[in-house]
């Protein structure tokens, strides 16, 4: 069999569950997953390597129409990344829609996808909370319309059925080299994973309109020959009453913020590590161009 490669787009609504699809078909925590919604804020690539085939999966923010630069910025990486793509991978979560007519004709889908340039397998996921009969009967449904090179039930959370998908994507990549060397799973820094960590564990820890504020910026990170690596972060916060939240009561919930983001850190990290944490207020950096890219929000194309 000639060597395939290419790259799957993961699009859906804000959680839907496309960062915990990238995880388990690549089969490592890479992408942040969080039971809110525009947990992802760009592009992440996921590798799968094996001897036959390469896949770069693409994760994505979940579309929304955007009320603020940063969303805006956040949708560009979504259609970035469907330029980008040799089949686009939409992904609907059951919970939304059990009949299934909604969210297809769901006018933010569709103008992502009115003209995708490639093939659509349309992934059913969460059907871990759905019977069988219902599942069966929604596959049929969405196979009746005829939009779709492939529908796939799935459970991105157990891992049901990521083997029909993966062959399904298979069947819509080109015979191409490889991309990457097959031990490289992502194109971004660990740095990089560092800091979502953060994030991922703001989302989990804190309410109301904080995660959606507060932005992670890693300063330092020293690999040292002891028993702990050192990193640096800041968490960027709109305003100085959202870093009187971020902090609380005589420090209180920053220093909840810092153990779990460090076991979480150092169990992606491989190492213990000493972890520093500094608030700071970036005065409306969600509406701000030149702070956002200083964080990091700009399309490779974009740099300059
Ligand atoms: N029961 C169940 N829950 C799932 C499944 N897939 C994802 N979830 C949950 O759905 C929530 C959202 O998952 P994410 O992977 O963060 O969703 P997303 O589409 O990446 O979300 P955004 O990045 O915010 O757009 C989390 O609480 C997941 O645990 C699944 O197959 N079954
Ligand atoms: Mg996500």
């Amino acid at each position: 069999m000639e060597h395939k490669a290419g790259y799957a787009a993961i699009i859906g609504l804000p959680n839907a569950g496309k960062s915990t699809l990238l995880n388990s078909l690549i089969g490592q925590k890479l992408s942040i997953v969080t039971h809110k919604p525009q947990t992802t804020r760009r592009r992440i690539t996921g590798i799968l390597s094996e001897n036959e085939y390469q896949i770069i999966f693409l994760d994505t923010p979940g579309i929304l129409d955007p009320e603020y630069l940063l969303q805006e910025k956040m949708m560009e990486w979504v259609r970035f990344s469907l330029s980008d793509a040799d089949v686009v991978i939409l992904i609907i979560d059951v919970n939304d829609d059990r009949d299934g007519g909604r969210l297809l004709s769901h006018e933010l889908i569709k103008r992502f996808l009115d003209n995708p340039g490639a093939p659509v397998i349309l992934v059913i996921n969460k059907i871990d909370l759905i019977d069988q009969e219902t599942a069966v009967a929604l596959v049929n449904h969405f196979n009746l319309q005829n939009k779709f090179s492939r529908v796939i039930p799935v459970s991105a959370l157990t891992g049901f059925n990521k083997e029909s998908l993966t062959f399904a994507i298979l069947d819509n990549l080109p015979a191409h080299p490889k991309f990457y060397d097959e031990d490289i799973v992502s194109d971004e820094y660990e740095r990089f994973f560092v800091a979502e960590i953060i994030r991922e564990k703001i989302f989990e820890l804190y309410s109301d309109e904080i995660p959606y504020s507060s932005e992670v910026e890693i300063e330092e990170f020293k690999e040292r020959e002891g028993p702990k690596d050192y990193i640096r972060a800041a968490v960027m916060v709109e305003r100085a009453s959202q870093k009187g939240i971020i902090i609380g009561k005589n420090g209180e919930a920053v220093k909840k913020l810092g153990q779990a983001a460090r076991n979480a850190i150092q169990e992606f990290h491989g190492k213990d590590v000493f972890l520093e944490l500094f608030v700071k207020v970036a005065e409306k950096w969600r509406s701000n161009e030149r702070l956002m890219k200083n964080f990091g929000y700009k399309l490779p194309e974009s740099e300059d």
